[in-house]
C-alpha cells in the first residue's frame, strides 16, 4: 500500500483530499488536526502503520506496520445529518461489517463501536470532534481493520479475543486498498440513510448478543446486567432486567461483555 495505489483504488470515490503516511503516532490525530485547519469533507488520512494508535479513553490500538488498515475518516456534517451526529458509530460499525459481508464473512457489532466476526474483534472504531463554539464542525471516524494475522496485538494486551481477515477467511485476504474502498463505498450508502430508521435497524439486526444477558461494564466493574434488547432512535443500547423493566445505556465509557 502507497500513496498511488490508494488514489488509484479510490478515484471513483471523490476523496475530498488523501494524505498517506509510511508511519504515524495516530491516524485520528492528524485527522483532527487537519479538520480544524479546513480539510473537505471525505478527506482521508490513512497509514501503513501507527506507533501511537488509540482507543476509547486512551486506549492503545495496535497496526504494526503492513499488516492492516489504520484510517480516519473526515466527514463535514450537512443538515440532514447534524441531528442523527450520536448515529456515527453505528454507521462506521456498519460500513465495516458491510465491507466483511461482502468477503463472505458474517460480521456482528458489539455495540458501541467493536466489529466481531466468529465471535473475535476483526475492527474498532473511534469516533471524534472537532467543535467550533457549541457545534461540532467535523467528526474523525476512526476505523483499525485486521487485516493480515500480524495486526494481531500480544494476546496480554487484549482483554477480548482479537481476528485478521486472513485468519477468518483461511486464505490471502484482499488487498487493504480493497478493503478500504468497500468499506468507503458502503459508508457514502449509509451516510445517505443517517436520518432513516433503516439505519437503526439495520445496526440493531447486526447487534451482537441480541437477545442475551450482557453485562455493561466501565472499567473492570460491572455496572449493569441484563438482556440486550435493541437500541434507542439515537443509537443508545436498551436492555431489559429480571422484571422486563427497560433501561437506557448511552455512550460513554462503558464496555459490553456476554454476562458469565
Ligand atoms: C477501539 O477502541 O476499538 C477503537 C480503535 C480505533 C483504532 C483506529 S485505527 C485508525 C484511528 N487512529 C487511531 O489512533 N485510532 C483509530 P476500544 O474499544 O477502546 O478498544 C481498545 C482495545 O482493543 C485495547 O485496549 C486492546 O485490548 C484491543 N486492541 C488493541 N489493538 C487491537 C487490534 N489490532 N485488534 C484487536 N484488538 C485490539
Amino acid at each position: 500500500m502507497n500513496e498511488s495505489s490508494l488514489k488509484k483504488s479510490l478515484s471513483k470515490l471523490n476523496p475530498g483530499g488523501l494524505r498517506y503516511f509510511d508511519s504515524v503516532g495516530s491516524t485520528n490525530d492528524e485527522a483532527l488536526a487537519w479538520a480544524a485547519s479546513g480539510a473537505k469533507d471525505f478527506s482521508l488520512v490513512v497509514a501503513d502503520e501507527q506507533t501511537q494508535g488509540r482507543g476509547r479513553l486512551d486506549r492503545k490500538w495496535f497496526t504494526p506496520k503492513g499488516s492492516a488498515l489504520a484510517v480516519s475518516l473526515i466527514l463535514r456534517p450537512g443538515a440532514a445529518m447534524r441531528p442523527h451526529l450520536s448515529r456515527t458509530v453505528g454507521l462506521a460499525a456498519l460500513s465495516v461489517a458491510d465491507a466483511c459481508l461482502k468477503l463472505g464473512l458474517s460480521p456482528q457489532i458489539k455495540w458501541p463501536n467493536d466489529i466481531l466476526v466468529n465471535g473475535r474483534k476483526l475492527a474498532g472504531v473511534l469516533v471524534e470532534s472537532v467543535w467550533s463554539g457549541e457545534d461540532v464542525d467535523s467528526l474523525v471516524i476512526g476505523m483499525g481493520i485486521n487485516v493480515y494475522r500480524a495486526s494481531l496485538p500480544p494476546a496480554e494486551y487484549l482483554q477480548f479475543p482479537a481476528a485478521s481477515l486472513e485468519e477468518m477467511l483461511g486464505k490471502e485476504p484482499p488487498t487493504r486498498e480493497e478493503v478500504l474502498r468497500n468499506v468507503l463505498t458502503a459508508m457514502l450508502a449509509w451516510r445517505e440513510k443517517i436520518g432513516t430508521a433503516r439505519l437503526i435497524q439495520a445496526w440493531e439486526e447486526n447487534l451482537a448478543y441480541r437477545g442475551e444477558q450482557v453485562q455493561i461494564r466501565a472499567g473492570s466493574e460491572s455496572l449493569i446486567t441484563g438482556r440486550l434488547a435493541g437500541l434507542e432512535s439515537d443509537g443508545s443500547l436498551r436492555l431489559m432486567d429480571a422484571h422486563d423493566q427497560s433501561t437506557t445505556i448511552r455512550f460513554g465509557d462503558v464496555s459490553l461483555r456476554p454476562a458469565a
